[in-house]
């Protein structure tokens, strides 16, 4: 097997090359790319390190069966770092060692993001222009998880990572339910507040409860909605696998790191450059304002201040 690398000398997958600090040529160093190895004190090392839990008292015994599964996971040799007893009956280790293994980057492949990356500026004018209404999202967290901290980090206006949240963007209107929220009481406030979108937080994975949330409340969505007005269902959460939407019952997934203008982005592309997937309240939603206009409030109750909104 060859390739070029990306120095665009051509090299084969066993052969030693020069590291990319131009040092010494290492017989186990490779370029960054097309094929990678851990890095631990020289370049293509192959050293790593990882953390466990075993269900045992922490003693020798304990310790030598941890270095026996480091072992069977590849490592060689395998170090012993760290053992720690957390209660009585289960030890936590960190060994670092080194693997042999390779990765071979022309194998791997990347769900690019397959929108344009928008600033508040040119979202609002999109949903202004195009949308004519404010767009409506409700986010909440669903079943026992109360990990508000993600959710809140796309919608409040303080946002997340330098980024505000879309409760600051003027032609959104965004309703945070908060943690725990049941599905019935889910389905029945985007009823009410006619969502557009639908975003749904799920961080505890344990025992896989954001799989059988996720899935329970699509489906639960797709009996409440006629077809073809379910709103957008987005789930977010650290854990999820991208490009799982579909498996998940859902039109969209994020992941760790997610900021508030990727989502505000993707709801344009979704929702308002593509508007024939939106569900149509737009007569109704005509009707409500013109009725809400003589009460002198909006007609779809609490939406987030206007102060300091772009
Ligand atoms: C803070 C925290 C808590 C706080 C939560 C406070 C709050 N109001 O949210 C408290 C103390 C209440 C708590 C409780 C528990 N916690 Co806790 N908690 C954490 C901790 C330390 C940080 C989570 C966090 O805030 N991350 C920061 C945010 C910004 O990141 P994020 O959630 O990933 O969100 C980002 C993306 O994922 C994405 N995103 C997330 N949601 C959404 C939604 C949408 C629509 C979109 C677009 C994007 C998106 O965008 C966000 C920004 O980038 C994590 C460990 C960790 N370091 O992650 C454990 C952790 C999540 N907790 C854990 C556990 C076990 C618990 C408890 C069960 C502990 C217990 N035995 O009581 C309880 C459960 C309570 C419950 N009913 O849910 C485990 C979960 C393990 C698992 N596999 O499920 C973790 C991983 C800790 C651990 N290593 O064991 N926890």
């Amino acid at each position: 097997m060859s390739a070029a690398t990306s120095t665009g000398r051509p090299t084969k997958a066993d052969e030693p090359v020069t590291g990319p600090h131009g040092g010494q040529t290492l017989e186990t160093e490779t370029l960054p790319g097309p094929l990678v190895r851990p890095y631990g004190d020289t370049t293509g090392d192959g050293m790593v390190q990882v953390s466990f839990t075993l269900p045992l008292p922490h003693d020798k015994r304990a310790e030598a069966a941890a270095v026996r599964l480091a072992q069977a996971m590849g490592m060689d040799p395998a170090l012993l770092v760290h053992a720690k007893a957390v209660g009585p009956d289960f030890t936590f280790f960190i060994l670092y060692g080194s693997v042999r293994h390779l990765v071979d980057l022309r194998e791997i492949e990347v769900a690019e993001r397959e929108y344009e990356l928008l600033s508040a500026k040119e979202v609002n004018q999109a949903i202004r222009k195009h949308l004519r209404r404010k767009l409506v999202v409700v986010g909440a967290c669903i079943g026992t998880d109360a990990h508000t901290v993600g959710i809140d980090a796309i919608l409040n206006i303080k946002g997340f990572a330098g980024e505000k949240g879309l409760e600051y963007y003027r032609e959104m209107s965004v309703h945070n339910l908060g943690a725990q929220v049941l599905i019935p009481d889910l389905v029945e406030s985007a009823k009410e507040l006619k969502a557009d979108a639908v975003l749904i937080s799920q961080v505890v994975t344990q025992r896989d409860a954001h799989i059988h949330n996720t899935t329970a409340m699509s489906a639960a969505f797709r009996e409440a909605f006629p077809e073809g007005q379910v709103p957008h269902l987005i789930v977010g959460g650290p854990r999820f696998e991208e490009g799982s939407a579909a498996a998940l019952g859902v039109d969209r997934v994020f992941g760790r790191g997610t900021t508030p203008a990727e989502v505000a982005s993707y709801l344009v592309h979704a929702l308002v450059h593509a508007p024939e997937r939106a569900p149509d309240h737009a007569p109704e939603r005509a009707r409500d304002r013109a009725r809400s206009a003589g009460r002198g409030r909006t007609a779809r109750g609490r939406t987030a201040g206007s102060k300091g909104k772009k």
